[in-house]
């Protein structure tokens, strides 16, 4: 017998448990202004996720699916891409748009039901919310083909669950993307849930990462509860992609703090204990133990963020609750060139309907 193959899963990691820095931190992190912009973003996606959740128990937003501890995951990826890049996302990625001129009011359109949220700012070349699970990243692999057709200096990143990653597309995807030497990022939340499935029951493979063996290329965990290694793998596999056209697969390790979607109740599945045990690796407390303990932050800071974004996401539900609903009709408009004769009447008759208000 003789070993054909080999391989290895690296396990990136920059700010510990305890919050100290593992060896010397990447660039970006030794400026104390990149490191605050990022606590800033995060900070302000924890509290939209806490007002969204409030304003679905309240019946004023449709089912929402809550980013609770898996901040890093986002505002990383968002940190790490360059703006021409192409990013195609999955139905969480709030801080991640949000750095790519989506605005907290589209979030909560979306997931009051208006499409218009769905439109990421204009001339945004990134893709919409993905709610089919899976099916993004043969999306990705695509619009990666045309670039290097093209010959495009830009890269695609993709979002999906590790639950997305048992799909047959996920697996199409990687493999056409290795075979092709695609300039494509497959980016993995695993946040150890599928719902109410534990990774444990999704797959045997000891990581999700080694995925990417299969289809000859890396992979790699990154802790996900450490923004700072989550921009900095992101930022050099993007270089690789555009570079070298060399696909990469970034599982991120996070944990979901919530129930799947305001439509579950993980109480039903998930053991007693995990969560608190989780939350103390989470993700904003680490850099902000790490801030405070080089003096870049303190009480009173903290206080000012905390009221500053409350009045942001606030401005951001006024503008929700205050946007003229979606015209009936314009379920219609965007399906085809030009909408065939058969449909004609169903649009001129829905035109009249009274559409309830956001909120
Ligand atoms: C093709 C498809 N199958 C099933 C569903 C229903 N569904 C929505 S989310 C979800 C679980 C996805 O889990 P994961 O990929 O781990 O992502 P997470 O929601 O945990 O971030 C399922 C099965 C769907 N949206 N699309």
């Amino acid at each position: 017998m003789k070993v054909v193959a080999q391989f290895e899963i690296p396990y990136y990691q920059c700010l510990n448990e305890s919050s100290t820095a593992i060896g010397e931190l990447p660039k970006f992190a030794q400026d104390p202004k990149q490191l605050l912009h990022l606590y800033r973003l995060m900070v302000l996606i924890r509290i939209f996720d806490s007002k969204a959740i409030a304003l679905q128990r309240t019946g004023k937003l449709g089912t929402y699916p809550s980013t609770r501890g898996q901040e890093a995951m986002f505002v990383g990826l968002g940190a790490g891409l360059a703006k021409e890049d192409i990013f195609v996302p999955y139905y969480r990625d709030f801080g991640t748009l949000i750095q790519r001129g989506a605005k907290l009011s589209d979030f909560l359109l979306y997931w009051g039901g208006d499409e218009r949220g769905n439109s990421f700012g204009k001339n945004n070349h990134d893709f919409p919310f993905s709610v089919p699970v899976g099916s993004q990243p043969l999306h990705a692999a695509g619009i990666a083909t045309a670039l290097k057709i093209h010959k495009q200096p830009h890269a695609v990143a993709v979002v999906c669950g590790e639950g997305g990653t048992s799909e047959g597309d996920f697996y199409e995807a990687m493999n056409v993307a290795g075979v092709w030497k695609l300039p494509v990022v497959f980016v993995v939340n695993n946040n150890q849930w599928a719902i109410s499935v534990p990774r444990s029951a999704q797959s045997s493979a000891q990581t999700i990462a080694q995925k990417a063996i299969a289809a000859g290329f890396s992979g790699e965990q990154v802790d996900g509860n450490d923004v700072i290694a989550v921009r900095y793998r992101v930022e050099e596999a993007m270089k690789k992609a555009r570079e070298n056209h060399e696909p990469t697969l970034l599982e991120i390790v996070c944990y979901r703090q919530s129930d799947h979607t305001t439509a579950d109740d993980a109480r039903r599945y998930e053991p007693e204990g995990i969560r608190e045990q989780e939350w103390t690796k989470e993700p904003i407390g680490r850099l902000k133990k790490y801030l405070e303990d080089n003096q870049f932050w303190d009480a009173e800071k903290e206080q000012q963020l905390q009221t500053e974004c409350a009045a942001e996401v606030d401005v951001a539900v006024a503008e929700y609750i205050n946007t003229k609903p979606q015209a009936p009709e314009s379920m219609f408009d965007n399906l085809y060139a030009s909408l065939p004769e058969i449909y004609l009447e169903q649009r001129e008759d829905v035109k009249h309907k009274e559409v309830p208000v956001h909120g």
